[in-house]
């Protein structure tokens, strides 16, 4: 039967108010997924109406019992894991082992870990001293930003939305999230779970659409939406900061990014290419994380190359119901244009293409999905295209380096600044290297090993702002300063 994701608001599904529905289709054979009711201006005022409301009496209980309540939350999405697993996969194409490790169970923890973390920040405070008088007590208090506005992308869907979502409630918001049109079902189930855990109602609240003149839009323009958060491409936040700007909101923006890696002879060449693997492969190269430019010291250039173009052929790529899959495809017939829009490009460019570069035979019966080849190329410098743009694809260009200083250049020249790994085992220069890399996030020797307690974020036209710990509590309450004469 043909699923209808209908939006969430105040704790109830209802229909978009206009009757528009879009399609939703499969990455893995082009198939219908299901129809999404689109929401209206009209839609977009009730969930304001709605968080407003919400917001109001969940702010009004005690952290200690919100607390309680966002790890009911994350009981019920542990309970219902293998749903939620079974819908992101459907969405996506991601292999179901990627999904039940990383992206699902990530969820609950972004309940748990700001639930706890909300009870355990000090606020500073001073005792002032006025003269001829008995001085003063000045304290900071938080207190909610209001109704949030979550706008998240399609790579991990349930992740990206609940690293904001979770952090927002724990603070005591109400959010309204639009989640990417072609990931709409997993934020849309999550209704359920907050219903179940007695989240009240209107404090979360879902809409559907598109950007520009759609649900994107209405929602970053209205004024009873207090900040917004969105992850996605760099071009989008600038099109949200220019809309937030008219009522002097406040934005949180993860973008993009084409973050380098940077291997040196003196690393565990197996570990580098284990993360390598990792880095650029994982979830189909879409993750805004990943490595797109690997730079090798020269002495192991030649090596590093053939082990990695290796793996990479040796990559199962499949649909996510198969145990074996480590690639499934990316996560629309658009995107797969795209990326081999750049595949196309780096050979008019001039690349060597080491492996891959075009399409995959996956079967028959998925020869309407969106398949790529996982793909390497060398022979490129600066110049090529494919060296400064964000593919979001599974593939990654490999150039030879002779010193530190010339590899800390060329990881820095790029235009974004979000994450860079470092392979060595000589920690001096691990250190004295990642003090140099212009970026949010540099990883030692791994790639992506969170702690959740860290501040995340982007420099240059990779994001604004940092989430993570404390930084999300800054981000989602506002500071306000009490002066008690004594
Ligand atoms: P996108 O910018 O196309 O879309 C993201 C969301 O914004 C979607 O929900 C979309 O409907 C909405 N949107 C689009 N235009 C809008 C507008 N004008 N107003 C309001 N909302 C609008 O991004 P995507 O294609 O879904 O995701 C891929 C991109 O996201 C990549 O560039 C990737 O690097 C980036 N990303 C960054 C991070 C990070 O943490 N820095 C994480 C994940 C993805
Ligand atoms: O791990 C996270 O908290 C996070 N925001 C990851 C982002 C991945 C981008 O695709």
């Amino acid at each position: 039967m043909l699923s209808i994701i209908n939006n969430f608001i105040a704790g109830e599904y209802v229909e978009g108010s206009r009757g528009n529905l879009f399609d939703k289709f499969s990455p893995i054979d082009g198939s219908l997924v299901c129809k999404v009711h689109e929401s209206s201006r009209d839609d977009i005022d009730a969930a304001v109406a709605a968080a407003r409301r919400g917001q109001a009496e969940w702010a009004a209980m005690a952290p200690a019992q919100r607390a309680a309540v966002l790890h009911r939350v994350a009981d019920g999405i542990d309970r219902r894991a293998e749903d939620f697993v079974a819908a992101e996969c459907r969405d996506t194409g991601k292999p179901h082992s990627l999904a039940s490790h990383l992206d699902i169970p990530r969820g609950a923890a972004n309940f748990r870990i700001f639930a706890d973390l909300v009870g355990n920040v000090p606020t500073e405070s001073f005792m002032t001293s006025t003269p001829g008088r008995d001085g003063a007590l000045n304290y900071a208090v938080r207190v909610p930003k209001g109704v949030v506005g979550v706008i998240s992308p399609w790579n991990l869907p349930f992740l990206l939305m609940t690293w904001k979502v979770g952090p927002a409630l724990a603070c005591g918001n109400a959010v309204i999230v639009k989640p990417s049109e072609e990931t709409p079902t997993t934020t849309t189930m999550l209704g359920e779970v907050m219903n179940e855990a007695g989240v009240p109602k209107g404090v979360f609240n879902v809409v559907h659409g598109f950007g520009p003149d759609s649900a994107g839009e209405f929602l970053t323009t209205h004024p009873g939406v207090d900040a917004i958060t969105f992850t996605g491409e760099t071009r989008t936040g600038a099109a949200i900061m220019k809309a937030c700007a008219d009522g002097i909101r406040d934005v949180s923006f993860e973008l993009g990014g084409k973050n380098p890696a940077i291997v040196f002879a003196d690393c565990d060449i197996d570990k580098a290419i284990d993360g390598t693997v990792r880095s650029v492969f994982s979830n189909c190269g879409q993750v805004c994380l990943a490595t797109e430019r690997v730079y090798v010291e020269r002495p192991i250039f030649e090596e590093f190359v053939a082990r990695l173009a290796e793996r990479a052929k040796a990559l199962r790529i499949g649909i996510p119901s198969d145990d074996a899959t480590a690639m499934g495809p990316l996560i629309s017939k658009e995107h797969q244009a795209k990326v081999l829009g750049y595949y196309e490009l780096a050979v008019q460019e001039g690349a060597n293409v080491v492996c891959g570069g075009g399409i995959p035979q996956i079967g028959e019966a998925y020869r309407e999905g969106s398949w790529v080849e996982p793909t390497i190329w060398t022979g490129v410098d600066h110049s090529h295209r494919i060296m400064r743009e964000e593919v979001f694809g599974p593939c990654c260009a490999i150039m030879p380096f002779d010193s530190e200083e010339e590899v800390i250049a060329l990881a820095n020249d790029t235009e974004y600044g979000l994450a860079c790994s470092i392979w060595t085992e000589n920690l001096s220069r691990g250190h004295r290297v990642a003090a140099r890399i212009d970026c949010g996030l540099t990883w030692v020797n791994c790639w992506f090993l969170r702690d959740l307690r860290t501040p995340f974020g982007g420099s240059k036209m990779s994001g604004i702002g940092r989430e993570g710990g404390v930084h999300s509590l800054e981000f989602y309450t506002e500071l306000r300063n009490v002066c008690v004469q004594l």
